[in-house]
């Protein structure tokens, strides 16, 4: 992007003032004329080239411009007809440098750093208007047009609105103007606005207004002009700039916004809670008191403060930013609500939203994938369980037998409007992983194998494992195993209260199966506390006196005492169809322990929601086979389909496409 600054006239209505050099030089404030205020403020946006056109007094005001020796690259093109011309003949000279997006403004238009952010960094061409301010009589006024300007005059115009000549002009449209400017000099038509040449050809170019209302934004043509603005420079309050980050990594992306952010004024950082974004996002790398320890500190940023939700609205009402800044990557996917919320509610107070275009740097990209890659490694997913539970409270498992039901797990999201739904963790049910490999749910499936499934779930998700231990085995194996799953980065062993062989429990006593006596489950919970490294690690213990249909009482009796072993969280199952007794038994349990986690598997009782179970005191709800009971009656139709007709035709509506499955599973981990 480069910029254009039309500095050939003589600026006759200065009188003195311009009498020894052009009216781009008179001072503003802090030893700032109105050029070099512009050329600072395009530079500290990364304009790297401004095309400036000279005239009268060209030597002067090209001195001055190189002394002051700002990062930006100048080029001048001098119009030495400018006593006999207009500003349409100035840009006919300098068309071959417009060879970009360009900003376009004339050279003695003072403005504050908000209104040239909101014109540069639109990404469609516009111009300023202000719908607050009185129309000028001799001034430019804008006649708007189904949402676009049509017509730009001095003249008096129907419906106007008061323009302000300061324009950003994407290439394509600056080419139609200049066209139509080039047509006109060639005739001689050398001393009209170059606004006549754009209404001449405003059918063909979209040309958007920007309302900055009140904001700072004025041509100097006299001295009281001058004063005015001078003025209103001295008296502008530092404004209050509000930002959100729920980001783990800070990269110059972020850097950048943050730096222009702070030219508008200070910076108060909203920082996501960790609640917030892994109800709604993704698991946060880094907890609520690293990232705002990071945040806080970054350059510039002169307060944070906690942002419970992903919605902006509580902090907004409460702090009443002058303004909002954020990269322009919300305007798309799941954070256009939250930015549709933001504009709504800067709208009922006046305050301004100004949008940064987003860095998509590949190396950024990469630093965010690295941060998420982080969330895979074993340690920092053993401790991310616990982590859950003391940010949300709750977690939301989901059963995964393979490599592809993990991934279902870890990318399955709904949005619900304030943000996205996603389970929390992933459920590796004996259940499961035996029915896949053609076993019955009866222990016979070793370890060894179990390993297996756990690794290749872990080598492409990153949420938090809950293993389904089964009995555990006897004490002196359930020691090695322990350790063996806390190496591998799984977060919490559940272990049932039965000896023997083992069967599953939605079974009940119509199949023989015998409870362990208290003391030596007590004693395996024991060992396996002691054999684990890291405080990280989980081991739940599993009551199976309601299957077993031994009453609540001994339900809770063995709760308290596996919770008095060491136990890290109870689960209590149920074969009813009616939540009644496990409900109860939470109400019981919760009269004497509101700390140890509840864990729950609705299966058999599945009209109850994960919400109602959260409210009445469980901790950790899974979804324990859904994935298996849903493949198994496809698959079985597919194979019945194919058999009936010779062919594979009938199968079509029951199969993903060909081309889907083959971009299920991305070719990078
Ligand atoms: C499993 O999923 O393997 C379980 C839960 O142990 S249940 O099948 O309900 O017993
Ligand atoms: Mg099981």
């Amino acid at each position: 992007m480069k910029a254009l600054i039309l500095n050939s006239g003589m600026g006759k209505r200065m009188g003195d003032l311009t009498k020894d050099s052009p009216k781009c030089l008179v001072g503003l404030k802090d030893g700032e004329t109105i050029i070099s205020r512009q050329l600072r403020q395009l530079s500290e946006i990364g304009v790297e080239e401004a095309i400036i056109t000279t005239g009268y007094k060209a030597d002067i005001l090209i001195k001055y411009c190189h002394e002051l020796d700002l990062p930006i690259n100048l080029t001048f093109v001098n119009n030495d007809r400018f006593s006999e011309t207009n500003y349409i003949y100035s840009i006919f000279l300098a068309r071959k440098t417009l060879d970009d997006d360009i900003i376009l403004m004339h050279g003695d238009l003072v403005f504050e750093d908000i209104v040239l952010d909101k014109i540069a960094f639109d990404s469609r061409s516009c111009v300023a208007v202000s719908s607050t301010a009185p129309i000028p009589e001799k001034d430019f006024k804008a006649e708007i047009n189904k949402g676009l300007v049509k017509k730009i005059s001095v003249k008096a115009l129907d419906n106007a609105i008061t323009l302000q000549p300061l324009y950003k002009l994407l290439k394509s449209d600056l080419r139609k103007w200049i066209s139509r400017i080039e047509a006109l000099c060639e005739k001689g038509i050398v001393d009209c606005y170059a606004e006549e040449a754009f209404n001449d050809c405003s059918d063909q170019i979209s040309l958007f207004p920007v309302d900055i209302k009140e904001l700072i934004c004025g041509e100097i043509d006299n001295e009281q002009d001058l004063n005015r603005i001078k003025d209103l420079l001295n008296k502008k309050k530092n404004r209050s700039v509000y930002m959100s980050f729920s980001t783990d990594v800070v990269h110059g992306g972020h850097t950048a916004i943050i730096k222009k952010a702070k030219r508008l004024g200070d910076i108060t950082i909203g920082v996501v809670s960790d609640e917030a974004i892994a109800r709604y996002k993704r698991f946060p790398a880094l907890p609520y008191s690293e990232r705002e320890e990071m945040l806080s500190n970054i350059k510039g940023v002169s307060q944070v403060v906690k942002q419970e939700t992903l919605s902006y609205r509580d902090n907004l009402l409460k702090l009443k930013p002058d303004i909002v800044v954020h990269g322009d990557d919300w305007k798309k996917g799941i954070q256009q609500k939250i930015r549709e919320e933001v504009i709504n509610i800067l709208a009922e107070y006046g305050g301004e939203l100004v949008e940064y275009p987003y860095s998509h740097k590949p190396e950024y990209l990469k630093y965010e994938k690295h941060a998420r890659e982080v969330l895979a490694t074993p340690d920092m997913r053993r401790a991310r369980l616990k982590r859950v539970l003391d940010t949300k409270g709750v977690v939301i498992a989901m059963e995964a037998h393979n490599g592809l039901t993990g991934l279902l797990v870890e990318d399955t999201k709904v949005d619900e409007g304030c943000g996205i739904r996603q389970f929390d963790a992933m459920w590796v049910s004996s259940l499961c992983d035996s029915t896949s490999k053609g076993k019955p749910d009866i222990e016979v499936v070793d370890l060894t194998s179990r390993l297996q499934t756990i690794n290749e779930i872990c080598e492409v998700t990153t949420k938090p494992i809950i293993f389904d231990g089964d009995t555990g085995g006897i004490p002196e194996h359930f020691a090695y195993n322990v350790r063996t799953l806390e190496r591998m980065g799984v977060s919490m062993v559940i272990i049932e209260d039965k000896k023997g062989l083992k069967k599953n429990s939605l079974f009940g006593n119509e199949v023989e199966q015998t409870q362990c006596t208290i003391e030596e489950f007590c004693k395996k919970i024991e060992v396996g506390k002691k054999a684990q490294k890291t405080e990280d690690f989980m081991i739940c213990a599993r009551i199976e006196s309601l299957i077993l249909e031994k009453g609540l009482e001994d339900a809770l009796n063995r709760a308290y005492r596996f919770r008095d072993a060491g136990a890290d969280a109870i689960m209590i199952h149920s074969r009813k169809k009616d939540p009644a007794e496990i409900l109860e038994f939470a109400k019981e349990f919760r009269k004497n322990d509101s700390d140890t986690p509840l864990v729950v598997v609705p299966t058999s009782f599945n009209e109850i929601t994960d919400d109602e179970l959260e409210a009445a005191g469980f901790n950790i709800i899974i979804y324990a086979n859904h994935f298996t009971r849903a493949e198994v009656p496809a698959m079985q139709k597919v194979a019945k389909l194919i058999l009936e007709n010779h062919r594979s035709k009938e199968c079509d509506e029951l199969c993903m496409p060909f081309k889907e499955i083959i971009r299920l599973i991305p070719d990078e981990p």
